[in-house]
């Protein structure tokens, strides 16, 4: 049975969200933080050497890495649904955005999460930290003009590229603050998102103490 382990508040609420928006049978097993460093604990680590969640096991198969295991279950239990294929004209509005959050825009948010800890002379010279604000920007702006365009990141159907988008845009916001004053478009694709009842179903069963950062 394909089984889902939660890492409480972590990048595996996006495979607990897929699983209900596809209506497909799933166990959620969900696991605690290490209390001191908030970390994952030893049984998650156990379960495939990446020890990061998500991490998904399904028969003799244990997958990690949000973007492969939603690929997977995508192609595996949800029959495509959720994605695009190449021969329509959305197809690269889909890679695009399914790649962009964990190719750059994850890294960029988590490299400036570092930097926001180091002192801030450090901060101030580092070509590096400001590059990476300067590219969360600029993701930000293309964020807004995408959603003035569409409903959602592939097109008129929540897809793959959702489920890999909404978490930079939700949950990261807890570490780095954002103010979305100016992005109507956003706001209304974070409330869009937040009305769905499988995305509700997933908090629910997930993490149902956890803000869900959707404004
Ligand atoms: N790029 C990886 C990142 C996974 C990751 O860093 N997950 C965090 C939670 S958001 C985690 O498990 N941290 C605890 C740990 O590594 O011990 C993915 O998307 O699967």
């Amino acid at each position: 049975v394909l089984t889902v382990h939660h890492l409480g508040a972590s990048q595996s609420e996006r495979i607990v969200w897929l699983c209900e928006e596809l209506g497909i049978p799933y166990e959620l097993k969900l696991h605690a933080r290490d209390p001191v460093g908030q970390h994952s604990p030893p049984e998650y680590k156990a379960l495939h050497w990446v020890g990061s969640a998500p991490i998904i096991t399904d028969g003799d198969l244990a997958l990690g890495e949000s973007g492969a295991v939603v690929d997977y279950i995508i192609g595996k239990h949800g029959g495509g649904r959720m994605s695009v294929t190449a021969d329509k004209p959305n197809f690269a509005d889909y890679l695009f955005w399914f790649h962009y959050a964990n190719g750059t825009l994850m890294p960029s948010l988590l490299i400036e999460l570092g930097f926001a800890a180091a002192p801030e002379e450090v901060r101030k010279a580092s070509t590096m930290a400001a590059r990476m604000r300067e590219r969360t920007d600029a993701a930000y702006a293309a964020i807004e003009r995408r959603l003035g365009e569409a409903d959602y990141f592939a097109g008129d159907e929540l897809t793959g590229a959702d489920i890999m988008m909404l978490f930079p845009l939700s949950h990261m916001r807890r570490f780095l603050p954002r103010d979305l004053a100016a992005l109507p478009n956003l706001r209304a694709y974070l409330q869009r998102v937040g009305a769905r009842p499988a995305f509700q179903r997933a908090r629910r069963k997930a993490d149902p103490t956890v803000p869900a950062n959707l404004s």
